[in-house]
Protein backbone atom coordinates (compact mmCIF):
# COMPACT_ATOMS: atom_id res chain seq x y z
CA UNK A 1 0.00 0.00 0.00
CA UNK A 2 1.64 3.45 -0.44
CA UNK A 3 0.28 6.77 0.80
CA UNK A 4 -1.92 7.77 -1.40
CA UNK A 5 -4.24 4.62 -1.00
CA UNK A 6 -4.43 5.56 3.03
CA UNK A 7 -7.68 5.41 4.39
CA UNK A 8 -9.14 8.53 6.07
CA UNK A 9 -7.72 8.87 9.84
CA UNK A 10 -4.27 7.04 8.41
CA UNK A 11 -1.79 9.12 7.87
CA UNK A 12 2.22 8.55 6.98
CA UNK A 13 4.63 10.23 9.86
CA UNK A 14 8.47 9.87 10.39
CA UNK A 15 9.65 8.59 13.29
CA UNK A 16 12.93 10.06 15.37
CA UNK A 17 13.95 13.74 15.86
CA UNK A 18 15.63 13.17 12.22
CA UNK A 19 12.56 11.50 10.99
CA UNK A 20 14.64 8.42 10.19
CA UNK A 21 12.00 5.74 10.67
CA UNK A 22 8.85 5.41 8.72
CA UNK A 23 5.54 5.26 10.36
CA UNK A 24 1.39 5.43 10.60
CA UNK A 25 -1.12 7.38 12.87
CA UNK A 26 -3.88 6.28 12.97
CA UNK A 27 -6.85 7.96 14.07
CA UNK A 28 -10.22 6.50 14.90
CA UNK A 29 -13.51 7.48 16.58
CA UNK A 30 -12.47 5.22 19.50
CA UNK A 31 -8.30 5.49 19.55
CA UNK A 32 -5.39 6.80 18.09
CA UNK A 33 -1.99 5.00 17.44
CA UNK A 34 1.29 5.23 16.27
CA UNK A 35 3.09 1.89 14.56
CA UNK A 36 6.88 2.06 13.22
CA UNK A 37 6.96 0.48 9.73
CA UNK A 38 10.09 -1.17 11.40
CA UNK A 39 9.00 -4.54 13.16
CA UNK A 40 5.16 -3.20 12.71
CA UNK A 41 5.97 -2.09 15.90
CA UNK A 42 3.27 -0.41 17.65
CA UNK A 43 4.25 2.57 20.16
CA UNK A 44 1.26 4.12 21.30
CA UNK A 45 -1.86 3.60 21.61
CA UNK A 46 -4.48 5.55 23.70
CA UNK A 47 -8.41 4.93 23.44
CA UNK A 48 -10.77 7.77 23.36
CA UNK A 49 -10.60 9.53 27.10
CA UNK A 50 -8.23 7.11 28.50
CA UNK A 51 -4.13 7.34 29.22
CA UNK A 52 -1.60 5.73 26.77
CA UNK A 53 -1.58 1.94 27.43
CA UNK A 54 2.27 1.89 26.06
CA UNK A 55 4.99 3.18 27.48
CA UNK A 56 7.74 4.45 24.89
CA UNK A 57 11.56 5.74 26.14
CA UNK A 58 11.91 9.75 25.82
CA UNK A 59 15.48 8.63 24.92
CA UNK A 60 14.41 5.52 22.08
CA UNK A 61 16.18 5.62 19.08
CA UNK A 62 14.94 5.50 15.80
CA UNK A 63 17.30 4.60 13.45
CA UNK A 64 16.95 1.64 10.44
CA UNK A 65 17.81 -1.89 11.94
CA UNK A 66 18.45 -0.57 15.43
CA UNK A 67 15.66 -1.56 18.17
CA UNK A 68 13.22 0.95 19.15
CA UNK A 69 12.95 0.62 23.31
CA UNK A 70 8.94 1.13 23.88
CA UNK A 71 5.75 -0.33 22.80
CA UNK A 72 5.09 -3.62 21.88
CA UNK A 73 8.59 -4.76 19.88
CA UNK A 74 8.16 -8.41 18.07
CA UNK A 75 10.94 -10.52 19.26
CA UNK A 76 11.05 -13.25 16.43
CA UNK A 77 12.26 -16.06 15.28
CA UNK A 78 14.17 -16.37 18.75
CA UNK A 79 13.76 -14.67 22.07
CA UNK A 80 16.30 -13.33 24.05
CA UNK A 81 20.57 -14.09 22.72
CA UNK A 82 20.64 -16.05 19.88
CA UNK A 83 20.71 -19.41 20.84
CA UNK A 84 24.37 -20.36 19.36
CA UNK A 85 25.59 -17.46 18.32
CA UNK A 86 25.70 -14.30 20.48
CA UNK A 87 26.96 -12.45 17.62
CA UNK A 88 23.35 -12.23 16.43
CA UNK A 89 20.56 -9.26 17.52
CA UNK A 90 18.76 -10.29 20.48
CA UNK A 91 15.41 -11.08 20.33
CA UNK A 92 15.32 -11.78 16.45
CA UNK A 93 15.79 -9.42 13.54
CA UNK A 94 12.05 -9.03 13.13
CA UNK A 95 11.99 -5.84 15.13
CA UNK A 96 14.88 -4.94 13.15
CA UNK A 97 13.26 -4.90 9.43
CA UNK A 98 10.61 -2.64 7.74
CA UNK A 99 7.38 -5.00 7.04
CA UNK A 100 5.27 -4.59 4.48
CA UNK A 101 1.76 -3.16 4.80
CA UNK A 102 -0.40 -5.10 2.92
CA UNK A 103 -3.76 -4.36 4.01
CA UNK A 104 -6.02 -1.76 6.04
CA UNK A 105 -9.29 -2.86 6.85
CA UNK A 106 -11.89 -0.51 8.46
CA UNK A 107 -14.98 -2.48 10.16
CA UNK A 108 -17.43 -1.76 12.87
CA UNK A 109 -15.29 0.69 14.35
CA UNK A 110 -11.93 -1.02 14.45
CA UNK A 111 -9.29 -0.23 11.89
CA UNK A 112 -6.77 -3.25 11.10
CA UNK A 113 -3.78 -3.19 9.46
CA UNK A 114 -2.18 -6.06 8.55
CA UNK A 115 1.61 -6.16 7.95
CA UNK A 116 3.86 -9.19 6.27
CA UNK A 117 7.89 -10.10 6.93
CA UNK A 118 8.99 -13.03 5.09
CA UNK A 119 12.05 -14.23 4.52
CA UNK A 120 15.12 -12.80 1.98
CA UNK A 121 19.09 -13.24 1.69
CA UNK A 122 19.51 -10.71 4.75
CA UNK A 123 17.08 -12.97 7.27
CA UNK A 124 18.69 -16.01 5.74
CA UNK A 125 21.65 -15.19 6.39
CA UNK A 126 20.65 -14.81 10.42
CA UNK A 127 18.29 -17.52 10.30
CA UNK A 128 18.68 -19.99 7.75
CA UNK A 129 15.01 -20.71 7.03
CA UNK A 130 12.04 -19.85 4.85
CA UNK A 131 9.23 -18.46 6.56
CA UNK A 132 5.90 -16.15 6.48
CA UNK A 133 4.93 -13.84 9.47
CA UNK A 134 1.81 -11.92 9.15
CA UNK A 135 1.00 -9.46 11.92
CA UNK A 136 -2.59 -7.89 12.57
CA UNK A 137 -3.09 -4.94 14.68
CA UNK A 138 -6.54 -3.97 15.28
CA UNK A 139 -7.08 -0.70 17.04
CA UNK A 140 -10.51 -0.28 18.60
CA UNK A 141 -11.66 -0.06 22.25
CA UNK A 142 -8.44 -2.33 23.10
CA UNK A 143 -5.44 -3.12 20.94
CA UNK A 144 -5.18 -6.67 19.47
CA UNK A 145 -2.48 -8.27 18.07
CA UNK A 146 -3.00 -11.18 15.86
CA UNK A 147 0.67 -12.88 14.89
CA UNK A 148 0.23 -15.82 11.89
CA UNK A 149 3.68 -17.90 11.63
CA UNK A 150 4.10 -20.47 8.65
CA UNK A 151 7.15 -22.22 8.13
CA UNK A 152 7.68 -21.95 4.26
CA UNK A 153 10.67 -24.55 4.51
CA UNK A 154 11.26 -28.17 3.56
CA UNK A 155 12.44 -28.51 7.26
CA UNK A 156 10.96 -27.98 10.60
CA UNK A 157 12.47 -25.22 11.96
CA UNK A 158 12.34 -23.78 15.62
CA UNK A 159 10.39 -20.94 17.19
CA UNK A 160 10.43 -18.91 19.86
CA UNK A 161 9.03 -15.64 20.29
CA UNK A 162 6.99 -13.13 22.55
CA UNK A 163 5.57 -9.70 22.23
CA UNK A 164 7.83 -7.39 24.52
CA UNK A 165 5.27 -5.10 25.52
CA UNK A 166 6.36 -2.04 27.43
CA UNK A 167 3.45 -0.83 29.79
CA UNK A 168 3.54 2.62 31.68
CA UNK A 169 3.22 2.54 35.46
CA UNK A 170 2.45 5.17 38.18
CA UNK A 171 5.30 3.96 40.46
CA UNK A 172 6.86 0.40 39.88
CA UNK A 173 7.01 -0.13 43.66
CA UNK A 174 2.99 0.27 44.13
CA UNK A 175 2.49 -1.96 41.00
CA UNK A 176 1.23 -5.78 41.37
CA UNK A 177 0.73 -8.15 38.49
CA UNK A 178 -2.12 -11.05 39.02
CA UNK A 179 -2.19 -14.14 37.07
CA UNK A 180 0.75 -15.49 37.53
CA UNK A 181 0.27 -16.89 40.95
CA UNK A 182 1.46 -20.30 41.66
CA UNK A 183 3.33 -20.63 38.01
CA UNK A 184 6.87 -21.80 37.55
CA UNK A 185 9.62 -19.29 36.41
CA UNK A 186 12.97 -19.03 35.89
CA UNK A 187 15.06 -15.96 37.08
CA UNK A 188 17.11 -14.86 34.61
CA UNK A 189 18.93 -12.29 37.00
CA UNK A 190 20.85 -15.65 38.45
CA UNK A 191 23.83 -16.80 36.99
CA UNK A 192 22.30 -20.30 37.05
CA UNK A 193 18.86 -19.43 35.95
CA UNK A 194 17.35 -20.58 38.97
CA UNK A 195 13.65 -21.99 38.68
CA UNK A 196 10.90 -20.91 41.46
CA UNK A 197 7.57 -20.96 41.86
CA UNK A 198 5.30 -17.52 42.28
CA UNK A 199 3.22 -17.27 45.29
CA UNK A 200 0.72 -14.58 45.72
CA UNK A 201 0.41 -11.68 42.79
CA UNK A 202 4.52 -10.50 41.55
CA UNK A 203 5.43 -7.17 43.25
CA UNK A 204 8.63 -4.78 42.63
CA UNK A 205 11.40 -4.22 44.92
CA UNK A 206 14.58 -4.90 42.37
CA UNK A 207 15.77 -6.17 39.11
CA UNK A 208 13.36 -8.31 37.76
CA UNK A 209 13.87 -10.63 34.97
CA UNK A 210 11.64 -13.43 35.10
CA UNK A 211 10.60 -16.20 32.31
CA UNK A 212 7.21 -18.01 33.16
CA UNK A 213 6.64 -21.31 31.85
CA UNK A 214 3.18 -22.62 30.89
CA UNK A 215 1.63 -19.75 32.33
CA UNK A 216 -1.76 -19.05 32.17
CA UNK A 217 -2.17 -16.32 29.67
CA UNK A 218 -4.61 -13.95 31.75
CA UNK A 219 -3.03 -11.31 33.47
CA UNK A 220 -3.63 -8.07 35.23
CA UNK A 221 -0.80 -5.29 35.75
CA UNK A 222 -2.72 -3.36 39.34
CA UNK A 223 -2.04 0.25 39.37
CA UNK A 224 -3.74 3.58 39.33
CA UNK A 225 -5.60 2.68 36.62
CA UNK A 226 -4.94 -1.46 35.71
CA UNK A 227 -4.51 -3.32 32.29
CA UNK A 228 -5.81 -6.53 31.36
CA UNK A 229 -3.48 -8.48 29.50
CA UNK A 230 -4.60 -11.34 27.67
CA UNK A 231 -2.99 -13.51 25.50
CA UNK A 232 -3.73 -16.59 23.15
CA UNK A 233 -1.20 -19.66 22.36
CA UNK A 234 1.01 -17.71 24.47
CA UNK A 235 2.28 -20.15 27.12
CA UNK A 236 4.96 -17.89 28.81
CA UNK A 237 5.34 -14.76 30.12
CA UNK A 238 8.56 -13.06 31.06
CA UNK A 239 8.45 -9.98 33.12
CA UNK A 240 10.89 -7.26 33.22
CA UNK A 241 11.96 -4.43 35.13
CA UNK A 242 15.84 -3.35 34.37
CA UNK A 243 15.68 -1.22 37.67
CA UNK A 244 18.33 1.66 38.78
CA UNK A 245 21.60 0.18 37.88
CA UNK A 246 20.43 -2.09 34.90
CA UNK A 247 18.49 1.65 33.64
CA UNK A 248 21.92 3.16 33.85
CA UNK A 249 23.52 1.12 31.40
CA UNK A 250 20.99 1.47 28.75
CA UNK A 251 21.82 4.42 26.48
CA UNK A 252 18.11 4.70 25.48
CA UNK A 253 16.29 4.97 28.65
CA UNK A 254 16.43 7.77 30.89
CA UNK A 255 18.05 7.17 34.25
CA UNK A 256 14.99 6.89 36.32
CA UNK A 257 12.87 5.82 34.03
CA UNK A 258 12.61 2.09 35.10
CA UNK A 259 10.49 3.67 38.04
CA UNK A 260 7.72 4.36 35.82
CA UNK A 261 8.09 1.30 33.40
CA UNK A 262 7.38 -2.45 33.38
CA UNK A 263 7.45 -5.37 30.28
CA UNK A 264 4.63 -7.95 30.96
CA UNK A 265 5.66 -10.10 27.45
CA UNK A 266 3.63 -12.50 26.03
CA UNK A 267 5.20 -15.32 23.95
CA UNK A 268 6.33 -19.08 23.70
CA UNK A 269 9.96 -19.48 25.03
CA UNK A 270 12.47 -21.91 26.70
CA UNK A 271 10.49 -25.17 27.19
CA UNK A 272 7.68 -23.65 25.73
CA UNK A 273 9.24 -22.81 22.02
CA UNK A 274 7.83 -24.29 19.15
CA UNK A 275 9.27 -26.49 16.75
CA UNK A 276 7.15 -26.12 13.10
CA UNK A 277 7.13 -28.51 10.32
CA UNK A 278 7.16 -28.04 6.44
CA UNK A 279 3.83 -25.97 5.80
CA UNK A 280 2.72 -25.93 9.17
CA UNK A 281 1.02 -22.46 10.23
CA UNK A 282 0.41 -21.50 14.48
CA UNK A 283 -1.52 -18.14 15.44
CA UNK A 284 -0.49 -16.21 18.45
CA UNK A 285 -3.03 -13.30 19.72
CA UNK A 286 -2.56 -10.63 22.80
CA UNK A 287 -5.48 -8.41 23.37
CA UNK A 288 -4.72 -5.44 26.06
CA UNK A 289 -7.52 -3.10 27.62
CA UNK A 290 -6.65 -0.32 29.97
CA UNK A 291 -9.25 -0.06 32.49
O1 LIG B 1 12.40 -8.56 28.84
C1 LIG B 1 13.22 -9.66 28.84
C2 LIG B 1 14.56 -9.31 28.25
O2 LIG B 1 15.11 -10.46 27.64
C3 LIG B 1 15.47 -8.75 29.34
O3 LIG B 1 16.44 -9.71 29.72
C4 LIG B 1 16.10 -7.51 28.67
O4 LIG B 1 17.25 -7.86 27.94
C5 LIG B 1 14.94 -7.07 27.79
O5 LIG B 1 14.45 -8.29 27.23
C6 LIG B 1 15.26 -6.00 26.79
O6 LIG B 1 15.99 -6.54 25.73
P1 LIG B 1 16.45 -5.50 24.56
O7 LIG B 1 17.23 -6.33 23.60
O8 LIG B 1 15.19 -4.94 23.94
O9 LIG B 1 17.24 -4.43 25.27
Amino acid sequence: MDAATLPQGISTIRLGSSGSLPGLRVKTAHCEAVIALQGAQILSFQATGKENLLWLSEKAVFAPGKAIRGGIPLCFPWFGPHPQDASKPAHGFARNREWQLREIIQQEGICTLHFRLEDDEQTRALWPHAFKADLAIALGHTLALTLTVQNRDDQPWPLSFAFHSYFPVSAIRQVQVEGLENTGFIDQRSAERSQHRQSGALTFNGETDRIYLQAKGNYRLRDTRNTGIAASNCHSAIVWNPWQEKTSRLHDMQPDAWQQMLCVECGNVESDALRLAPGEMQTFALELQGD
